[in-house]
């Protein structure tokens, strides 16, 4: 056959990508820990393709054609250490190992090393668009050994979904954890998007009164709209509509609000703090997660005092949507560049040489965070100076006029209201920041040189300065 690959770790997103391989042409060879996990996807799937199922890895990579392309797909951290431990012995110079998981980039790195040691060749591979996506076509981001890459790339590009321009949403972005930290990156941008979405909702229900079908309506007629398109406004429309068991109630209303983690959108957050990049949005995204779950929201609800008159509609529901949605459209923008200005200076510093334009790209199919939106970034990046680009003057042009009235005016009711917005708002405020011609700093820098003869510099003249103040 053309390309076989082995996969291990047959969880939801293993079995998806075994399947996928399988089904375009791959002759697969998969194991999981749990044996009993091999018979039931052999039972289910085994007819999907040319699939083998095996029990221990030393039957497994026994299966595989060398030089072997072995995909891992299991939980990040030490269970992909321990996978390592095993299988590494087995493996034979020029193999290839993909970490296929959301592993942290400084693990990649390190575990790039420790295959070397063994001639093996590795790649840290991320994976976006949930098991659906999986199978059907993710997007996927790698990074590492730039020749194992080519010769798994015509299998890659097969599973891979389509970018909506002629190509296929999977990339070789540069050495090392590249591939893991775009991924990381990617997830921020979901916490962020997600969040600005949840506040939307519940900006609508409480002081707009939409119903269920309002707010699917409204999630319907904006991935109706060339700047609002995308995969995670689809989903809630159609969230909007699900009903529960019963078949009488939307299942959204029994839902819990706790919302959890796995760990990429603290590691956004954390990366772009290590990187000196601001990225309030995604963590805004992050933080309202955690306080949903957390122990001071469950001792604190409902016992708070407040004066708020939440009892009419704020405006009638055509106008109040339409000014949510430049509110939302507004935010997501930023969202986006607050993650591609996290990838742009991390590839400065790591030497990456990260194609921003390139994982734009990539991003447009199969992953969660696809849009229309993705198209401008592209272009932009695309461009010698982004900054004069068109993509850049289109994704400008929507902050003027009406939209950036409508935006404030959202902030403002939330706000005074009493709905919490934490994406949106902080989206508003670090757009302000980065437009504002001054920014209090002076300030700062002078009460720094007050308390701890920090120095500052000044506007009218070259060098450092101290005070006594
Ligand atoms: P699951 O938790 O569904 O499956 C993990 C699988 O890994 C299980 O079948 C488990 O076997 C197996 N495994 C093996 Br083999 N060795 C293991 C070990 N030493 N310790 C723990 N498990 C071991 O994970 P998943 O949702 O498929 O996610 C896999 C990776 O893909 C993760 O890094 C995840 O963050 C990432 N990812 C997930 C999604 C998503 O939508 N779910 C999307 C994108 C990326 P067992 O049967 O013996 O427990």
């Amino acid at each position: 056959m053309e390309h076989s690959i082995g996969v291990i770790g047959l969880g939801v997103m293993g079995s998806a990508l075994a399947r996928n391989a399988a089904r375009n042409g791959a002759f697969t060879v998969v194991y999981n820990r749990t044996t009993s996990k091999v018979d039931e996807f052999m039972e289910s799937c085994g007819k999907e393709g040319t699939i083998v199922g095996r029990k221990s890895y030393e039957e497994f990579v026994a299966e595989l054609p060398t030089p072997r392309a072995i995909v891992i797909m299991v939980e990040a951290g030490s269970a992909v250490d321990a996978v390592m431990t095993d299988l590494l012995p087995l493996l034979q110079k020029r193999d290839i190992l993909i970490d296929g998981g959301n592993s942290h980039y400084r693990d990649t790195q390190r575990r790039e090393k420790e295959c070397a040691e063994h001639g093996v060749r590795y790649l840290g591979m991320g994976v976006s668009g949930g098991e659906k996506g999986a199978l059907e076509g993710p997007s996927m981001m790698l990074g590492g050994d730039a020749a194992a890459y080519k010769e798994i790339e015509p299998l890659l590009q097969k599973m891979a979904a389509d970018d909506g321009v002629n190509g296929k949403c999977v990339a070789y972005l540069g050495t090392g954890g590249v591939g893991h930290f775009v991924k990381m990156a990617h997830n921020g941008i979901e916490y962020a998007l997600m969040q600005i979405i949840a506040e939307g909702y519940d900006y609508l229900k409480i002081l707009g009164k939409f119903t269920n079908v309002q707010l699917a309506e409204t999630f319907e007629a904006w991935n109706g709209t060339e700047e609002m398109k995308g995969f995670l406004i689809e989903i809630t429309g159609t969230i909007f509509r699900k009903k529960d068991d019963s078949g009488k109630s939307d299942l959204i209303d029994f839902i819990a609000d706790r919302a959890k983690t796995k760990g990429t959108g603290r590691w956004t957050v954390e990366a772009a703090l290590s990187y000196g990049v601001p990225a309030p949005t995604i963590a805004a995204g992050l933080q309202a997660r955690i306080l949903s779950g957390g122990e001071l929201h469950a001792r604190l609800q409902g016992k708070l005092p407040e004066h708020l008159d939440t009892s009419e509609p704020v405006a009638p529901p055509l106008k109040t949507r339409s000014y949510m949605r430049s509110a939302c459209e507004l935010s997501m923008i930023l969202a986006y560049l607050q993650g591609f200005e996290l990838l742009r200076v991390a590839s400065i510093e790591e030497k990456w040489n990260l194609n921003l334009s390139e994982v734009a790209r990539i991003w447009r199919g199969g992953c969660i965070i696809r849009s229309a939106m993705l198209a401008k970034f592209q272009e932009m990046f695309a461009s010698r100076d982004p900054w004069t680009s068109a993509g850049w003057q289109v994704l400008k042009s929507r902050f003027e006029g009406e939209r950036q009235f409508d935006w404030r005016h959202i902030v403002d009711l939330a706000t005074s209201r009493g709905v919490p917005a934490p994406a949106i708002t902080s989206a508003l405020a670090y757009y302000d920041a980065l437009r504002k011609e001054r920014l209090p700093q002076n300030l700062t820098q002078a009460q720094r040189d007050f308390f701890g003869a920090h120095l500052y510099e000044r506007m009218d003249k070259k060098g450092e300065f101290h005070t006594e103040w």
